[in-house]
């Protein structure tokens, strides 16, 4: 049992593992939990064919998985047993299912076709998604067709997109997946940390004259948004002489347009979305607008339909071929039968270069939870740990725990057929890499293949692979604007269908609120004049102290107009 779990008071809920399904699979994992993949493989030479699936543009190889038919079969039981399709019917319908917030969870929506319709208290949001989006298209071809200008008069250049969490992470892993199809004389760029490093670096060679600021903000209430958003505005005013630059030079993306007028930008310059749009679920409403500047409104749609090609599926296609399904059912295999607590994921794909960080928030913080729907500590490890970087640069770093460490680390690894860009040879030599990692994750290399290469006794154990290590492969043939909205989708069902299964709420994250306020308790003692005694425990105590003794004390509060 985690620590986390061992702290719970109330006794565990054993709701889950009790289910017969569960106890089903628990059974079936003393009978085959130590059968080697290389056991499985030899005994089926149809594996690499038959354990795949394919939809939407993307092609599953899950068969370098320590599973076999029957444990699949297993895994789909207790998914219907936790009530997968009606829990799934319930989202699509709009029925409140983020039930400790009481809201609908409905990203679906913001992707379905304009013909259809879902009704939430009254109002058909698919014609409000698509009136938004049509507003969002007028806009994004003014500012790439340079009708759109400055206040004075200048074309914008720059674009800076101020968010935090989800607000940036999708916007910016999606600029950078399809940064190949962007307008290249316009430059983007994301601001999120309140450490002013961030906004500074980011404007430090911009003209505020040619300047874009899209705040990012659901609630318009978040700190760190806000007070970057404050900041920008100082500088661009600074630059500009005039508080009325401001309406040339930001505009906002929020569900608050009180927050938004109090700030400064007019309703007319802000686009909207819903409380039915978690923030981690939120990259393919107006949050995406940076995206849609860059790539167009035409490639932006064109992503929509990836992600609704995906969601159709999940909605329709048999569980045994379902895509989100199986990679939610091999998850919590790996996860609470096999006892792996993290999962790499390890796109061959530079552009992909921020889906890692991007998926962290969207399975993390969706199931980081410690108790069910019902406030029961849960029975089972929830969310593992997600991490990953780009191959091959992942091989030169971490890669050797993944072959040769203690843990298990199962793995998904994500690739293309075709590359966007010249050097096609290179491109080869990237996917050999791809499939050569799961082949020596799953098959490995025996002491006795290592001393036919003649290695020494003694350096054998050191040069032994045991294998056996899971792992997914997802290809598609190119990366498009579709196949990135389809693979975000692909993970996004996969983390509803896990947390379904935990009988968790993947959609609410109270986990960020404690640290949040006390941070707000914390502020006005940062400064030494204040008289009243610190009363925190004696290590908070003692490095507020420090901090006092040691920060500089100068107003330097304002960003210089000219960042040099
Ligand atoms: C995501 C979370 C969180 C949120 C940020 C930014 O699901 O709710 O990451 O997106 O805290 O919030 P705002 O968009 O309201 O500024």
């Amino acid at each position: 049992m985690s620590a986390a779990k061992s702290q719970a008071c109330a006794p565990e809920s054993d709701a889950l593992t009790a289910r017969p399904a569960w106890q089903a699979l628990a059974a079936h994992h003393a009978e085959i939990g130590d059968a080697h993949l290389r056991e499985l493989f030899a005994a089926d030479p149809e594996r690499g064919t038959t354990f795949t699936a394919e939809a939407a543009g993307w092609f599953l190889d899950y068969s370098k998985n320590r599973v076999t038919a029957h444990t699949l079969e297993l895994l789909t039981a207790l998914a219907n047993d936790c009530g997968l399709a009606g829990r799934r019917d319930a989202m699509f319908r709009g029925d409140a299912i983020n039930t400790t917030e009481q809201r609908a969870v409905l990203h679906v929506a913001l992707r379905t076709p304009a013909s259809q319709k879902i009704v939430v208290d009254g109002q058909n949001v698919v014609a409000e998604v698509h009136a938004v989006l049509a507003r969002m298209s007028v806009f994004a071809e003014d500012v790439r067709g340079g009708r759109w200008l400055g206040y004075s008069g200048k074309r914008i250049r720059n674009i800076v997109n101020i968010g935090i969490g989800g607000s940036d992470l999708g916007p910016v892993m999606a600029f950078e997946a399809l940064r190949y199809y962007s307008q290249r004389d316009l430059t983007v760029r994301f601001v999120s940390n309140v450490d002013a490093t961030d906004l500074i670096e980011a404007l430090r060679d911009f003209d505020a004259a040619e300047t874009l600021f899209i705040v990012c903000s659901k609630t318009f209430t978040t700190q760190e948004t806000l007070t970057n958003a404050h900041a920008a505005r100082d500088w661009c005013v600074a630059q500009l002489g005039d508080e009325t630059a401001v309406a040339r030079h930001f505009v906002a993306v929020s569900t608050n347009v009180e927050g938004v007028t109090e700030f400064g930008i007019a309703a007319e310059q802000m686009f909207g979305f819903w409380d039915w749009v978690g923030g981690r679920y939120s990259m393919d409403s107006a949050i995406g607008l940076a995206n849609m500047i860059a790539i167009g409104p035409e490639n932006f749609r064109a992503m929509l339909a990836g992600f609704h090609a995906m969601d159709q599926h999940f909605q329709n296609a048999p569980m045994a071929h379902n895509l989100p399904v199986l990679l939610a059912l091999l998850a919590i295999w790996n996860n609470n039968f096999l006892g792996a607590t993290t999962v790499a994921v390890l796109p061959y794909a530079q552009y992909l270069k921020r889906f890692p960080a991007y998926l962290q928030q969207l399975t993390m913080e969706s199931n980081g939870k410690h108790v069910t729907r019902a406030g029961n500590p849960v029975a089972i490890e929830t969310a593992p740990i997600l991490w990953g970087e780009p191959g091959t640069n992942g091989q030169h770093s971490f890669y050797q725990l993944i072959h040769q460490g203690t843990r298990l680390v199962p793995c998904d690894f994500i690739g293309f057929c075709q590359s966007l860009n010249p050097l096609r040879g290179q491109h080869d030599l990237l996917t050999a890499n791809l499939f050569a990692q799961s082949q020596a994750l799953a098959f490995g290399k025996t002491a006795d293949e290592v001393s036919a290469e003649g290695i020494s006794e003694a350096l054998a154990p050191h040069r032994v692979f045991e294998g056996n290590r899971p792992s997914n492969t997802l290809l598609a043939e190119r990366l498009t604007p579709a196949t990135l909205g389809a693979l975000v989708a692909l993970y996004e069902h996969s983390v509803f269908t896990q947390g379904v299964i935990w009988d968790i709420d993947s959609f609410d994250q109270w986990g960020v609120e404690l640290g949040k306020a006390l941070a707000q308790r914390l502020l006005p003692e940062l400064t030494p004049d204040d008289a009243v005694a610190l009363a925190h425990d004696s290590s908070t105590n003692a490095l507020i102290e420090r901090y006092r003794r040691q920060r500089i004390d100068e107003d330097a509060d304002r960003l210089p107009a000219a960042v040099d």
